[in-house]
């Protein structure tokens, strides 16, 4: 079954350079671009993306750093899509995923860990939304 997944690029992988090699990675996976544009988010928009981490400690920090610099935004689609690409990002602490993921690969801290991946048909549906309405349902 084709789903759609949301990917962000956050601004530490666009300042470290490695937009090339994570959309190589989405391509290499098999999963088809559907959308993608570089963007600089404003507060409103980093928050209502993050609604869920609202109450968390670290959601201040969060909406600074994703707010800090240009993104690349971009909706992948493919069987099972979702669950591909949080297979290809390794765990949200990059320390703890595997060699060969994104974050293993490229990250060392948990607050600059590369890239987003929507985690459920749900979540896909209301971040493809926000980034790209023009997209539709
Ligand atoms: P993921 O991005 O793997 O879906 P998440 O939804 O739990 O992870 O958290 C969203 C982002 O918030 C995550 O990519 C990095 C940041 N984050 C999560 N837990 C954190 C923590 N304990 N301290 C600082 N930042 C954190
Ligand atoms: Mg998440």
């Amino acid at each position: 079954m084709s789903e759609r997944t949301l990917i962000l690029v956050k601004p530490d992988g666009v300042r470290k350079g490695v937009v090339g090699e994570v959309v190589a990675r989405i391509e290499r996976k098999g999963l088809k671009l559907v959308a993608l544009e570089l963007r600089t988010l404003g507060r409103e928009v980093a928050e209502e993306h993050y609604a869920e981490h609202r109450e968390r400690p670290f959601f201040g920090e969060l909406v600074e750093f994703i707010t800090g610099g240009p993104l690349v935004a971009l909706v992948a689609e493919g069987p099972h899509a979702i669950k591909a690409f949080r297979g290809l990002a390794g765990a949200t602490n990059p320390v703890e995923a595997g060699p060969g993921t994104i974050r293993g690969d490229f990250a060392l801290e948990i607050g600059e860990n590369i890239v987003h991946g929507s985690d459920s048909p749900e979540s896909a549906a209301r971040e493809i939304k926000i980034f790209f309405p023009e997209l539709g349902a």
